[in-house]
C-alpha cells in the first residue's frame, strides 16, 4: 500500500472512498438527526412521550429495521443517539456498521436569529468543532452534516445572510475534511411562505453559487463533499403549484447552473414534501436528465422516509414491526425514485 494522498492537510483518498460508498448504487441517506427540540416536536404531534428513553426506543426501531442497508448507504445521527444502545446493549453505531450503513453525525448546533437581521437565521457550531469531529471519527462516524437555513420573504434573504451562512458552511467543510470526515453541506432554502417557484429558483441558485465560491476559497476538496439542497419548488402557501415535470426541470437546471461537476454527490432534503411528492420529483429528474447529471443524485430525507413509520409506531412496542416495515418500504420507494423506476402504482 502506498502512502495516503494528503492535500491541504487532508486525506483525499479516504474522503473520496467514503463519498463513493455513500453515493453507491441506487441507495440514499437517512437523516435521523433531529435535534432534541425537533424530535420532541414530532413526538408531541404523534402523541409520544418526549423523553430520552422514547427517543432511544425510536432510534432503535430505525437502526434495527431488517435489511435497511439494501436502500440506505448512510444514516445521519444526532449526538445523543451516538452514545445510545439497543435493549441488549449494542451501540447503535455498531448496529449500523453491521448493517452496512455508514454512520454520520449532525455537528451544527442549531440556528439563532442573525444579529441585525431579525427575520433571518444563522447556524452555530464552529466552536470546538475539530475536537468533536476527532471524537466522532474515533467512535466510527465517517461523515457529518451542517444545515444552514435561508428564508424567503419580504426583502429577504439578504446578501449578508447568504454570505454569513455559506462562509460558516465552508469553514465547517474544511474542518471536516481535515478530520477525514466527508462533509454534507446543507443550505436549505425553506418551503415556508407563498413565494413562487421562480423565486425559489433564483434564491437557490444564488445561494449555491455563493456557497461554492466560499468552498473553493477555503480549499475544500469537492470530490469529497456532498451537497444537500432543497428541490426547487413553490412555497407551501403559493397558490400556483407546478407539475412534477416542472419541479424536476427547474431543480436540475438550477443545480446544473450552480454545482461544479467535480462535486462528489448531491442528496436532496425533502423539506416538508410528502414522501410520495419527494419520490415523484426525484424519479422525474432521473427519467428526464440521467445522461446530463455530472454527479450522483440521490436522497437524504428525514420526514419523507420516517414520518409514516413514526405515525404507525405511536411509541408502542406492539407497533414496532409495522413501523419498521413502513420505514423499509419508504426507503425502497426513495431508492426506486433514484433508479428512475418509481410509480404511484407501486407506492401503496
Ligand atoms: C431540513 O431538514 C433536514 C432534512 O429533513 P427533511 O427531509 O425532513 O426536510 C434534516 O436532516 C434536519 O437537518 C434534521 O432533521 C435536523 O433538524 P433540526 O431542526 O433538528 O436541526
Amino acid at each position: 500500500m502506498g502512502a495516503p494522498v494528503v492535500v491541504n492537510n487532508m486525506n483525499t483518498e479516504e474522503l473520496q472512498q467514503t463519498t463513493t460508498a455513500l453515493m453507491a448504487g441506487d441507495k440514499g441517506l437517512l437523516a435521523m438527526d433531529e435535534s432534541l427540540p425537533t424530535c420532541n416536536k414530532r413526538f408531541q404531534e404523534a402523541g409520544i412521550p418526549q423523553t430520552e428513553e422514547y427517543r432511544r426506543k425510536y432510534r432503535q426501531l430505525i437502526v434495527t429495521t431488517p435489511n435497511l442497508g439494501e436502500y440506505i448507504s448512510g444514516a445521519i445521527l444526532f449526538d445523543e443517539t451516538v452514545y445510545q444502545s439497543t435493549d441488549d446493549q449494542v451501540l447503535f453505531m455498531d448496529v449500523l456498521h453491521r448493517a452496512g450503513i455508514i454512520p454520520g453525525i449532525k455537528v451544527d448546533e442549531g440556528t439563532v436569529e442573525m444579529p441585525g437581521h431579525p427575520k433571518e437565521k444563522i447556524t452555530r457550531g464552529l466552536d470546538g468543532l475539530t475536537e468533536r469531529l476527532n471524537n466522532y471519527y474515533g467512535l466510527g462516524a465517517r461523515f457529518a452534516k451542517w444545515r444552514a437555513v435561508i428564508t424567503i420573504g419580504e426583502g429577504i434573504p439578504s446578501d449578508e445572510n447568504i454570505a454569513a451562512n455559506t462562509k460558516l458552511l465552508a469553514r465547517y467543510a474544511l474542518l471536516c475534511q481535515q478530520a477525514d470526515i466527508v462533509p454534507i453541506v446543507e443550505p436549505e432554502v425553506l418551503m415556508d411562505g407563498d413565494h413562487t417557484i421562480e423565486r425559489c429558483y433564483e434564491v437557490t441558485e444564488k445561494t449555491i453559487k455563493v456557497l461554492f465560491t466560499q468552498l473553493q476559497a477555503e480549499g475544500v476538496y469537492l470530490p469529497g463533499l456532498i451537497l444537500k439542497p432543497n428541490m426547487v419548488i413553490a412555497g407551501k402557501d403559493c397558490p400556483v403549484q407546478k407539475s412534477t415535470d416542472e419541479v424536476a426541470t427547474a431543480t436540475v437546471n438550477c443545480l446544473l447552473a450552480s454545482v461544479p461537476p467535480e462535486v462528489g454527490g448531491v442528496a436532496f432534503l425533502s423539506g416538508g414534501q410528502s414522501p410520495q411528492e419527494a419520490a415523484r420529483h426525484l424519479h422525474a429528474m432521473h427519467v428526464k436528465f440521467d445522461d446530463k447529471l455530472p454527479w450522483p443524485l440521490t436522497f437524504s430525507f428525514a420526514r419523507a422516509l420516517q414520518q409514516p413509520a413514526l405515525e404507525l409506531w405511536k411509541g408502542k412496542d406492539e407497533n414496532v414491526k409495522a413501523a419498521q416495515d413502513m420505514l423499509y418500504f419508504r426507503a425502497s420507494m426513495a431508492s426506486a425514485a433514484r433508479a428512475g423506476q418509481y410509480s404511484v402504482d407501486i407506492d401503496n
